[in-house]
């Protein structure tokens, strides 16, 4: 089987929770980075210069066997499928399933304050983030953890749910959304403990080592500073 990911040169939970479970499973896959110069191409073309069709011309985009599949939890199930961390068990499937749902949905909350420009507003919807919403989400996806007591969020072993809940909280532990207090998930003792225990992983560290940190301009390097520990 050929597979192939594509997506920005940047480690956003859409991308890693499909790169992540193949790498920690010795799947081989091509890990495609586009250009400015393809973003442009795709959006005018709705495929990349050699063909890849890019269906909403939005990414990520798997490509297995010649077949593009665009939207990130179908591409997050299907990796997790092939990784083993995806249940087979529809129930479990399903609690799966809502945490990533729910990853989109708290990515889709902190959109329109990404794409505001008036610095007053932006602050004030950024303040509501912090304050509000995205404690409440994490309170909430706290309590699943608490009631599924394993310290991850279905069963008992690690699964693409949590991968995507640890590179949303990295995101965020990162610093980079202004007037998001990057702390902000410390005070969750089982979200704090889940990524804890996701970034100590040997796998996870060699991942981080390799893409983690590289060159964007001529200006210089520029790292992710994602966090081991929170
Ligand atoms: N519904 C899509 C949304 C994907 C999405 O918003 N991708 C962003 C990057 S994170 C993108 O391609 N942005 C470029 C654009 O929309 O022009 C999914 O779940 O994958």
């Amino acid at each position: 089987m050929e597979i192939k990911l594509i997506y920005f040169n940047q480690p956003f939970w859409r991308a890693e929770v499909a790169r992540l479970p193949l790498f920690m499973s010795n799947i081989e896959f091509e890990d495609f980075r586009i250009t400015d110069e393809d973003l442009r191409y795709l959006k005018a073309n709705g495929k990349l210069k050699d063909g890849t069709s890019i269906p909403f011309r939005q990414l990520p985009v798997l490509v297995v066997d010649g077949h593009s599949i665009a939207q990130s939890g179908g591409i997050a199930r299907i990796c997790g499928k092939l990784s083993g961390m995806y249940s087979e068990n529809i129930i479990d499937a399903g609690k799966v399933d809502q945490i990533i749902d729910t990853v989109t949905d708290i990515n889709e909350m902190l959109n329109p304050s990404m794409r505001e420009n008036d610095q007053k507003i932006k602050k004030k919807m950024r303040a509501e983030l912090s304050n509000d919403s995205l404690p409440k989400y994490f309170s909430y996806l706290e309590e699943i953890l608490e009631a599924n007591n394993s310290g991850w969020f279905v069963g008992d072993d690690m699964t693409i749910a949590d991968i995507a809940v640890w590179s949303l909280l990295g995101w965020i532990a990162q610093g980079v959304l202004d007037n998001i207090p990057p702390d902000l998930p410390k005070s969750f003792d089982r979200l704090t403990h889940l990524y804890n225990e996701i970034s100590q992983k040997p796998k996870v560290q060699e991942w981080k080592r390799m893409t983690y940190s590289y060159e964007v301009s001529a200006t210089g390097e520029y790292n992710y500073h994602v966090p081991d520990k929170i």
